[in-house]
């Protein structure tokens, strides 16, 4: 799996820029740089220059591909532990393939999607989640999301994983013992020692869990369908979150006839807000098929908002939308509150429970936006969630492991209770020790390695 030579790619995104930057990485590195790359006096590069910028331009052959800056760093203090140079050229695809192909055609391969990364991986770097949260930083959509990854690359989420490991590695080590020496007046010792060393650890893989769902949320984004009735105001409400006229906005009912969807920054919440069709029984065939697509939408959004008129009585539509928002996460607006109101709120409780917010807006006079905005927060941020907690997990891979953890702990602690034999409880603490592991690497198949690295843009 792991490939010994050198590798090159281009680390700044396809299309024109100022500068473009390649980046090699390898045993040949330097070697293939001093023969491309001339200074003024033509000395070669040494380690004097280490993270330094050298000017001086590219040759192939006996003429000049570019003028660059090139940075020659040497292992290990490097970002993949290996040679590696960068070279900062014309931000063109004429002067970076060029380079690029001057490399390749020295002795250097083209590195695979995320290949720098993982070089930093497998030569101990970075952890695996470290190196996952370095493709969370470049794909950050808000400045929270961002803060969240970069905690994780600083190796927070690590660092309590891995203390909970080396609590658990702790207790095999001590079943370990008595399943080789029983002594039977040691044992009941032995299993309340063990209940509370377990249960401490159920408790820091549970703080990790409670707030994983924001993390997922700052990373992938609060998915959110605006539903309704035709002509209510859908997508009137969409065009007031943008603040831009993004969605056509008629008093004809069936104005908005496909989805429509736009990523929008709520509080730091990345919002992947989605304006559908009206929802009603309808026979034109276009319309129709936006109907079905708005349903499919409402099966799958994190967050439902579910736009009433409040000038008007609630049709069989209306309820049979509030019957599915039941168990769904969902905010009810009751816009045209600016018009003489038929539908009040009471009506509203009686149908929706105690659960749903519900909020008044009149969208044509800008009112009750801010009112929704802090409700989204205040649904994801949990009220008390503050990033401030800096070990948030935000990946759903992370996720899975700790919950088959705290699974494996839950089970130890059933078997302690029982007085099951040691080994029962071997078996368990073990599974919950290599779920953690895999968070961070320890104990993760090389197929899931490939995967995770594949995912990352060709570069980096
Ligand atoms: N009086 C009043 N009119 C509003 C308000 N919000 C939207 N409207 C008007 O209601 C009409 C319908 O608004 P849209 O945003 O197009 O409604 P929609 O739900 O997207 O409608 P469809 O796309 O047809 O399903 C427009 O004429 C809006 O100007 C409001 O708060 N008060
Ligand atoms: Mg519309």
């Amino acid at each position: 799996m792991f490939r010994e030579d050198t590798i090159v790619a281009i680390s700044t995104p396809p299309g024109e820029g100022a500068i473009g930057i390649v980046r090699m990485s390898g045993e040949l590195s330097m070697q293939i740089a001093n023969k491309i790359f001339r200074q003024k006096k033509d000395r070669d590069i040494t380690i004097n220059d280490h993270r330094k910028m050298l000017y001086g331009h590219i040759y192939k052959n006996e003429s000049v591909v570019d003028e660059v800056l090139l940075v020659p760093m040497f292992s290990p203090a490097t970002y993949t532990r290996e040679d590696l140079v960068e070279i900062h050229c014309h931000g063109g695809m004429v002067p970076l393939t060029e380079i690029v192909k001057l490399i390749l055609e020295n002795g250097a391969s083209m590195a695979e999607p995320g290949e720098f990364t993982k070089r930093a991986f497998l030569n101990g770097r970075l952890d695996l989640a470290q190196a996952e949260s370095v493709m969370d930083l470049i794909q950050a959509k808000t400045p929270q999301g961002f803060e969240v990854a970069y905690n994780q690359l600083e190796g927070h989420l690590s660092g309590k994983v891995d203390a909970v490991r080396a609590e658990l590695l702790s207790a095999m080590a001590q079943l370990e013992v008595c399943i080789d020496y029983p002594e039977e007046d040691i044992e009941e010792m032995t299993y309340s020692e063990m209940t509370d060393r377990f249960k401490a650890a159920e408790k820091s893989v549970s703080a990790l869990l409670e707030n994983s769902e924001t993390g997922r949320i700052l990373r992938d984004g609060l998915s959110t369908v605006i539903v309704g009735k035709p002509n209510v105001g859908k997508s009137s409400l969409l065009n007031a979150l943008l603040r831009e006229s993004r969605a056509i906005v008629t008093d004809i009912p069936g104005t908005t006839r496909d989805v429509i969807e736009e990523t929008l920054n709520v509080r730091g919440v990345p919002v992947k807000l989605v304006d559908t069709a009206g929802i009603r029984e309808t026979e034109d065939l276009v319309e129709k098929l936006g109907v079905e697509r708005s349903k499919a939408f409402f099966n799958r959004a994190d967050l439902v908002v579910f736009v009433l008129n409040a000038a008007e009585a609630l049709s069989p539509e209306d309820e049979d939308i509030m019957k599915y928002l039941k168990d769904r996460r969902a905010i009810v607006l009751l816009n045209k509150s600016d018009l003489d109101p038929v539908l009040d709120e009471m009506t509203l409780r009686d149908r929706l429970g105690n659960e749903i917010p519900v909020i008044r807006t009149s969208l044509i006079q800008e009112e009750g936006i801010q009112e929704l905005e802090d409700e989204i927060a205040k649904m994801v941020y949990g009220g008390q969630m503050s990033l401030a907690e800096r070990s948030v997990v935000t990946n759903l891979r992370h996720q899975d492991a700790l919950r088959r953890a705290a699974k494996s702990l839950g089970d130890a602690l059933g078997s302690c209770k029982e007085g099951m034999p040691y080994d029962f409880l071997q078996v368990d603490v073990r599974n919950a020790y290599d779920a953690l592991g895999e968070i961070t690497g320890e104990t993760v198949e090389n197929d899931l390695i490939t995967k995770i690295f594949s995912q990352f843009c060709l570069g980096k």
